[in-house]
């Protein structure tokens, strides 16, 4: 319920988005025609915008509405307080200054003719009260989408007054800017000039590099560094002394170097099986994320050889094999991968063949851009999970099978996604 309601209203706001610009750019060319005929027929186009937007508003408020009713105030504050409020306002303003021009505007009785529209119709079409309210609609959307991915969760009125007042700001700036026009409108008509046009995406263009400036420094910033105390951590209430009676000195050490488990330890027993011994079976696992349908929702998932859950293939095995697997990690986080049943063992990271004590894994840490070679012995029949162990990757899908030939189970989950999870929560931690 929660999921399909707030997927609902993030369907509703991208829509909203899509069809509030091109409404306000309908609305904002209405002017430039050049016959009444031309005239009426954007008009009516702009009736049908106007209503959708309007439904598009409606949506968004009955999913934050009734997300309101079920649910407890933290999955909704933000959304009914701001997103709902975003899109129903312009709406509004649509309905209470625009509708009532554009329905004068539609029912002129010389629609159909060549003749250019004459001074009334040309201030009625470029009418800030009219207009203003579609630039407002497409601004209060990029105000949504940005609420939408970025939600101020703890809520803060702060998070939405300064947002706010921009939107305002800039509102007021589109108002004088139209009343400019709807003057020029009233002397002469209006010639539609390509120039301004392309001066104008130039402008956004150049508005949106400059804005990937900040977004650029920021995301520099949140590098973490080379090493960190153990004791970081935004508002420690620590107070950075550790000792035996809980107060003193902290101990000064010494570094020491970093494990690595590729080479750490010496060999000291032979390995069962290496890169060059013949395998009887060879899988590749390619961890990844894209866009994805996964159990009711459209959203990026962690994907094992380019599916989720239950549609990654299996691999199949028969008793007594030697299996060989190369994980390669294509995405930007970390999968520690989990093999149930079985321990493998590791041969390689990124072509370096491991040369300390052997390395035995239960959880395989692939950090991203890695590549390892693991193998075991197929020893144990069964039909065995390996997932990610990131649980919140394994659950939205980032799961396969294991499967031994000849092995099948007569359970079955009436919640298939219940399986991963309980299976996930009770067999495999
Ligand atoms: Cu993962």
């Amino acid at each position: 319920m929660y999921s399909l309601l707030s997927n609902l209203e993030l369907i509703a706001i991208m829509l909203f988005v899509l069809f509030s610009f091109i409404a306000a750019n309908k609305a904002a060319k209405l002017v430039f025609n050049q016959t009444e005929k031309q005239l009426y027929r954007k008009t009516r186009k702009l009736l049908f915008w106007s209503v959708s937007l309007s439904l598009l508003a409606v949506a968004v408020a009955a999913a934050d509405l009734m997300l309101a009713a079920a649910f407890s105030p933290l999955l909704w504050l933000d959304r009914l307080l701001i997103r709902t409020p975003l899109a129903v306002i312009p709406a509004l303003l649509i309905w209470l200054g625009s509708y009532p021009r554009l329905r004068k505007l539609s029912q002129r009785t010389n629609g159909q003719t060549d003749a250019p529209p004459d001074v009334a119709r040309r201030r009625q079409a470029s009418a800030p009260a009219f207009i203003v309210p579609y630039q407002l609609a497409a601004l209060s959307s990029m105000a949504l989408f940005y609420f939408a991915f970025f939600p101020p969760v703890p809520f803060r009125w702060l998070a939405v007054t300064v947002p706010a007042a921009l939107l305002l700001f800039i509102a007021s700036l589109l108002w004088m800017l139209q009343t400019h026009r709807n003057q020029l409108a009233a002397k002469a008509p209006l010639l539609y000039r390509p120039w301004r046009r392309r001066l104008k995406h130039t402008g956004v263009l150049l508005a949106a590099a400059a804005v990937s400036i900040p977004f650029i420094t920021a995301m520099e910033g949140s590098r973490l560094p080379d090493n960190l105390s153990m004791m970081a951590g935004k508002g420690n209430s620590f107070g950075g002394l550790i000792s035996k009676n809980g107060s003193g000195e902290i101990l000064s050490q010494t570094a020491t170097t970093t494990l690595d488990s590729l080479n750490y330890g010496t060999i000291a027993e032979l390995a069962p099986f290496n890169m060059s011994s013949h395998y009887d079976r060879e899988f590749k696992m390619i961890l990844d994320k894209r866009f994805a349908f996964y159990d009711g929702s459209f959203a990026a998932y962690d994907t094992i050889n380019g599916e989720v859950f239950p549609n990654t293939p299996m691999f199949v095995v028969k008793e007594g094999e030697l299996v060989k697997t190369t994980i390669v990690n294509r995405s930007l986080v970390d999968h520690p991968m989990h093999l149930h049943g079985h321990h493998m063992l590791v041969l390689s990271r990124n072509n370096k063949p491991v040369s300390g004590s052997l390395w035995w894994s239960d959880t395989l840490d692939v950090a991203p851009g890695e590549t390892y070679v693991v193998a075991f012995v197929a020893d144990n029949p069964g039909i065995w999970m390996d997932h990610c162990h990131n649980l919140v990757h394994a659950a939205a899908g980032m799961t396969m099978h294991l499967m031994y030939e000849g092995v099948s189970s007569p359970l079955r989950s009436v919640q298939p996604l219940s399986i991963i999870r309980n299976s996930l929560y009770w067999t495999l931690v």
